[in-house]
C-alpha cells in the first residue's frame, strides 16, 4: 500500500462550482447521477483527476452534453482520470452502487433497514466519482428519489426545497444547501424514522427547527439529547460569540455506526450510543456522553464546517479544537474538577500508551497509508491539550481574540494548524513558535523536578529539566514550551506568598504560570517564611509525565490541602499507585503485603468529609486501573497486577468498613433524580459498594440489583455480582437483565461487555461462547466493541493470559471483521501491538498472531498498516 506524504500536498487543480446529485434509492442496486461544474485552477494540469471506489460501477460519463470516448479516460485504482479536460466544463457522471451490501459502513448504506452515509473521511468516493479531498468545497443539491412506505422520511444537509410523489409508491425530495462543504460533510438518510422536534431561538431572534430523528419506538430517549443541544447551542453563542446558521438542525441515530458520530452540515449523524438515554437504558455516564458528543458535534459547526480542514493531515485543526470545545461545555455543566479528572484519566489510559508505541505520531501526522487510522486518540485528545495549552498561554480574553480573528480570516476556507496558531499569535502579539513544536513531534514530555529551600535567605528553587522520548521515525527531539501551574503551600495548608526572582513566569489565580522553554529550567522564589510543599502541574496545565522528589508524606499532605481539587486527586492517586507497585513487588517476591497506615488515615479523612463533594470523594477513592499501573512498570506484570489491586481493595474495604456502610447508606436517594447532586451521590453509593464487596458481602449487591430502578445502579451491581463468589446470584442477574432488557440494544451491548470485563478464569470461554450467541454479530460495531473490544482493551488479567489464547481468539475475529468492516478491524487488533512491555512469552505470542494476521490474504490496508508498524 502507498503512503501519503504532508511535504507532497498540492493545491487542487480543479475546483468544483456545483454538484447537483439524484440518488435513486432501490433494494438492489442505487444509481447516482451526479452533475458538477468544473473549473480549472492551475495551467500546467491538464488532467482532471476524480477518486472513486475501484469496485463502483460506472454506467455513463459525459462532458457539457456529449459522451466522453473511452480514449478520454482511464481508470487505475481508486482514481479516474479525464483526459485534457477544458478550462470549464459540466460533467455528468452516472454510476451503480450497492448499499444493501456495504458492510464497511463508508459511504451509502443500510443501517436497520434505512439507507444512510457516512463521508469522512473518504466515504464519498463510494458513492460518486469526485475530488475527494477536503480542499475542494462545493454547493450540493441533491435529489432523492425511494419508495414511499418504506422510506417515507427523505434528508439530506442544507433546507429542502421541494418534494412530491413521482407515483408507482415513490416520492421524493429536494434538498439544497447554501454553504460550500466538502464532500467528506455531505449527508443523506431515507428511513422510516419517528422524530422528535423542537426550536432553539438564536440570540439574534432567528428560530432553527431543531429535528432528532430516531426508531419510533426510541423517540422518548431523545429528549435528553434535545436538551443538550439547545444547551450546546446557547453555550457557544455566549462563549464564543458563534450562532447556529440555518433554518434547520437534523440529528438521526443509527445502530450501525463505525464511530461515535459525524458532524455533516445540518445533518448529523450519530450512533444510537450517543443520543438515546433514559434512565432505564443509560448510566449517569452514558447521559454525560451523550450530552458531550452532541455538543462536540454541534461545535463543529464553526470548527469544520464553516472552517475545514486543507487536508486530512490537519485533522487536529478541527478534532482537537472541537474536542477542547466540548471539554469545556461539560465542565461548565456540572463540576469543572471532576470533568478534569475524567479527561486526564482517558488521555493518559489511551493517548499516552499511544505516544509511547510503535504507533506514535504527532498531532499532525507527517504521512499515514489509510486515513481512517489517525482519528486517534492523540489528533483528538492530545490535540484537545495543545490547544487548552494556548488557552492558558493567552488567558480566556486572549484565546477569544484568537477565536475571532481565525473566524474573520478563514470564514468558508479549508486551511491548516499553522493557519490556527498564527491567529492567536497575531491577535494577541504573541510569539509561538516554540510552541509549534507541539504540532510536529510526537512522545509524551518527561519532566524530572527537584527542589531546593534554603533555611537561611528564605528562598526556593525548583529545577526542572524536561526531554521528549524517541518516537517512530524521530529520534532527534527539541525542547517544547509549555505552561506549568505551580502552588506553593505552606504548613497550614494554605497557598503561601512569593516573589519569583529567577525564571519565567506570572501569577495566576491559581498559583503560579510557569513557562517551561529550555531542556532546564530554574525557577527561583523568594520571601518564604518556611519550606514549601509545591503543588505540581495543577489542573494538568501540559500533557507531560512527571517525575518529582516529592516524598510519600507531602503527597498525603496535598491531598488534605491541596485547593485545586485536579492536584489532590493527583496526590492522593500518586500515593495509590506507590503502594501498587509496592504491592506487586511483594507479590512477586511472595512477601507480605503492607499497605501503610498513612495511606488508610488519608482515605479515612476522605470519608468523613465526603459528604460536601461526593462524586469528589468517589474519584478519590477509585483505585488506579490495572492497565494504568502496568504502564507504570517496565515490564506489565499481568498477574501480580491484578493481585495487588485487589489486595489494595480488600486492605482500604476492611480497615473503613463502617464508613463504607455508613456512606452507602447515606447515599441511597429514595427518589431517582439526573441532578448533579443525585448523579454524585449515586457515584459514592456505588463505589461504596464496590468495598462491602470486597469485604465478602455478596448479599448488598444482590439486593442493590434486585432494588435498582436505574441504569446506573443495575450496571453497579452487575459489575460487582460478575467478579464476586456467588455464582447463583451472578447466574439470576444476567438471566434477568437479558429479559428485561432484550428489546434494547445498547442495554444488551452493556451485558456483553460485563461478561467480557470479568475477572474470573473462565471469561475467554465466556468470550467464546458469546460470540455463538443470537443476539452477536461481526457487523454491528457497537456489539463488536461489546464483547471483543471489552475483554481485549479493558481486560488485561485474562485477554493477557500466558496461555496466548486471548490473543488467538483476537487475531481470529479481527481477520473475520477485516474482510467486512477494515476501519472496525483496525481498532479491534490495537491491544496486540504493544508487544515490547510483556514478558518475552507473551510478547512472542503477540508478535506470532500479529505476523500470521499480515500472511492473511487481502488483508485490507487499514489492518495492514497497524500490524506492520507495530512489528518493525
Ligand atoms: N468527525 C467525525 C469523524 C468520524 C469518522 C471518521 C472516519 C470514519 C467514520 C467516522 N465517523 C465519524 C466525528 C467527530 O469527530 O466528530
Ligand atoms: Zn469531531
Amino acid at each position: 500500500p502507498q503512503t501519503i506524504f504532508l511535504k507532497d500536498y498540492e493545491a487542487p487543480a480543479f475546483a468544483v462550482e456545483s454538484i447537483a446529485l439524484c440518488f435513486d434509492l432501490r433494494e438492489k442496486g442505487t444509481r447516482v447521477l451526479s452533475t458538477m461544474t468544473v473549473v480549472r485552477q492551475s495551467e500546467n494540469m491538464p488532467n482532471l483527476v476524480l477518486d472513486g471506489d475501484p469496485q463502483m460501477d460506472l454506467l455513463s460519463i459525459k462532458l457539457d452534453g456529449t459522451p466522453l470516448p473511452a480514449g478520454r479516460i482511464s481508470r487505475a485504482g481508486e482514481q479516474l482520470t479525464i483526459k485534457d479536460m477544458p478550462a470549464s466544463g459540466v460533467l455528468e457522471i452516472e454510476v451503480e452502487i450497492e448499499p444493501q451490501n456495504n458492510a464497511r459502513l463508508e459511504g451509502l448504506y443500510k443501517s436497520g433497514g434505512n439507507f444512510c452515509t457516512q463521508c469522512e473521511a473518504q466515504g464519498f468516493r463510494n458513492i460518486t466519482f469526485f475530488p475527494d479531498r477536503p480542499d475542494v468545497m462545493t454547493r450540493f443539491t441533491v435529489r432523492i428519489e425511494a419508495d414511499k412506505a418504506a422510506y417515507p422520511v427523505l434528508l439530506s444537509n442544507g433546507n429542502r426545497i421541494e418534494q412530491g410523489d413521482l407515483g408507482a409508491g415513490r416520492h421524493f425530495a429536494v434538498w439544497e444547501d447554501p454553504f460550500k462543504k466538502p464532500a467528506y460533510l455531505f449527508a443523506l438518510v431515507a428511513g422510516d424514522l419517528g422524530v422528535l422536534s423542537d426550536q432553539f431561538t438564536t440570540r439574534s431572534g432567528r428560530t432553527v427547527a431543531l429535528h432528532i430523528y430516531a426508531k419510533a419506538r426510541d423517540l422518548p430517549k431523545c429528549q435528553h439529547a434535545m436538551d443538550s443541544l439547545k444547551r450546546a447551542m446557547r453555550w457557544d453563542e455566549e462563549v464564543y460569540g458563534l450562532e447556529y446558521d440555518l433554518d434547520i438542525y437534523n440529528i438521526v441515530a443509527v445502530s450501525d455506526f463505525n464511530m461515535g458520530a459525524m458532524e455533516n452540515k445540518s445533518l448529523n449523524i450519530f450512533n444510537t450510543k450517543y443520543v438515546l438515554a433514559d434512565p432505564q437504558i443509560a448510566t449517569d455516564t452514558d447521559f454525560d456522553n451523550v450530552e458531550g458528543v452532541i455538543a462536540h458535534e454541534y461545535f463543529h459547526n464553526w470548527t469544520g464546517n464553516r472552517v475545514t480542514c486543507r487536508d486530512w493531515f490537519q485533522l487536529s485543526l478541527k478534532e482537537g479544537l472541537t474536542v477542547f470545545r466540548d471539554q469545556e461545555y461539560s465542565a461548565d455543566q456540572a463540576s469543572r474538577s471532576i470533568k478534569r479528572i475524567h479527561d486526564v484519566k482517558t488521555l493518559r489510559a489511551f493517548q499516552f500508551p499511544e505516544d509511547a508505541g510503535p504507533l506514535a505520531h504527532p498531532i499532525r501526522p507527517d504521512s499515514y497509508i489509510e486515513i481512517n487510522n489517525f482519528y486517534t486518540v492523540t489528533v483528538y485528545n492530545k490535540g484537545a491539550e495543545v490547544i487548552r495549552m494556548m488557552h492558558r498561554l493567552l488567558g480566556v480574553e486572549g484565546f477569544r481574540r484568537g477565536m475571532d480573528l481565525y473566524f474573520q480570516r478563514h470564514d468558508g476556507q479549508a486551511v491548516t494548524c499553522d493557519d490556527f496558531v498564527a491567529a492567536m499569535e497575531d491577535a494577541n502579539g504573541a510569539d509561538l513558535g516554540q510552541f509549534r513544536l507541539w504540532y510536529a513531534q510526537a512522545g509524551t514530555p518527561e519532566l524530572t523536578i527537584e527542589d531546593h529551600w534554603e533555611e537561611s535567605t528564605g528562598r526556593y528553587e525548583l529545577h526542572i529539566k524536561q526531554s521528549v522520548p524517541q518516537t517512530p521515525g524521530q529520534t532527534e527531539k527539541a525542547p517544547m514550551h509549555m505552561p506549568f501551574l505551580l502552588g506553593l503551600i505552606g504548613p497550614n495548608g494554605q497557598e503561601m506568598d512569593a516573589e519569583l526572582v529567577a525564571g519565567e513566569g506570572t501569577r495566576h489565580d491559581a498559583g503560579w504560570l510557569l513557562h517551561i522553554r529550555q531542556s532546564d529550567n530554574r525557577y527561583q522564589f523568594s520571601g518564604l517564611g518556611s519550606r514549601p510543599i509545591p503543588s505540581l502541574l495543577r489542573g494538568f496545565s501540559a500533557p507531560v509525565t512527571i517525575k518529582a522528589s516529592l516524598n510519600r508524606a507531602d503527597k498525603l499532605f496535598l491531598t488534605a490541602h491541596d485547593s485545586d481539587p485536579f492536584a489532590r486527586w493527583e496526590a492522593c492517586q500518586d500515593v495509590m499507585i506507590e503502594t501498587l507497585l509496592d504491592l506487586v513487588k511483594a507479590v512477586d517476591a511472595g512477601q507480605p503485603l503492607d499497605v501503610g497506615q498513612d495511606l488508610i488515615d488519608a482515605c479515612e479523612k476522605i470519608l468523613e468529609d465526603a459528604q460536601s463533594d461526593p462524586a469528589f470523594a468517589a474519584e478519590l477513592m477509585t483505585l488506579p486501573g490495572e492497565a494504568y499501573i502496568g504502564q507504570m512498570m517496565d515490564v506489565v506484570a499481568v498477574d501480580a497486577i491484578h493481585h495487588a489491586r485487589i489486595h489494595l481493595r480488600h486492605v482500604l474495604a476492611h480497615a473503613l468498613e463502617s464508613h463504607w456502610r455508613r456512606l452507602y447508606r447515606e447515599m441511597t436517594d429514595t427518589v431517582f433524580g439526573l441532578s448533579p447532586e443525585q448523579k454524585s451521590r449515586r457515584a459514592l453509593k456505588n463505589v461504596a459498594l464496590i468495598y462491602l464487596a470486597a469485604l465478602g458481602d455478596n448479599e448488598t449487591a444482590r439486593t442493590h440489583y434486585a432494588q435498582s430502578n436505574n441504569m446506573t445502579d443495575r450496571l453497579a451491581a452487575l459489575q460487582v455480582l460478575v467478579n464476586g463468589s456467588d455464582d447463583a446470584a451472578r447466574d439470576a442477574a444476567f438471566a434477568d437483565f437479558y429479559d428485561r432488557f432484550e428489546m434494547e440494544d445498547l442495554a444488551i451491548d452493556k451485558w456483553f461487555a460485563l461478561q467480557a470485563l470479568s475477572d474470573k478464569p473462565d471469561t475467554l470461554k465466556t468470550v467464546r461462547t458469546l460470540r455463538n450467541h443470537s443476539a452477536f454479530s461481526l457487523r454491528n460495531p457497537n456489539r463488536l466493541r461489546a464483547l471483543v473490544g471489552s475483554f481485549a482493551s479493558g481486560n488485561q488479567l485474562r485477554f493477557h493470559a500466558v496461555s496466548g489464547e486471548g490473543y488467538a481468539f483476537l487475531s481470529d475475529i479481527v481477520k473475520h471483521v477485516d474482510q467486512l468492516n477494515p476501519q472496525t478491524a483496525a481498532r479491534l487488533v490495537l491491544p496486540l501491538i504493544r508487544h515490547e512491555r510483556y514478558d518475552p512469552v507473551r510478547a512472542g505470542l503477540m508478535r506470532k498472531q500479529l505476523q500470521a494476521l499480515l500472511n492473511v490474504d487481502g488483508l485490507s490496508k487499514d489492518v495492514y498498516e497497524i500490524v506492520s508498524k507495530s512489528l518493525m
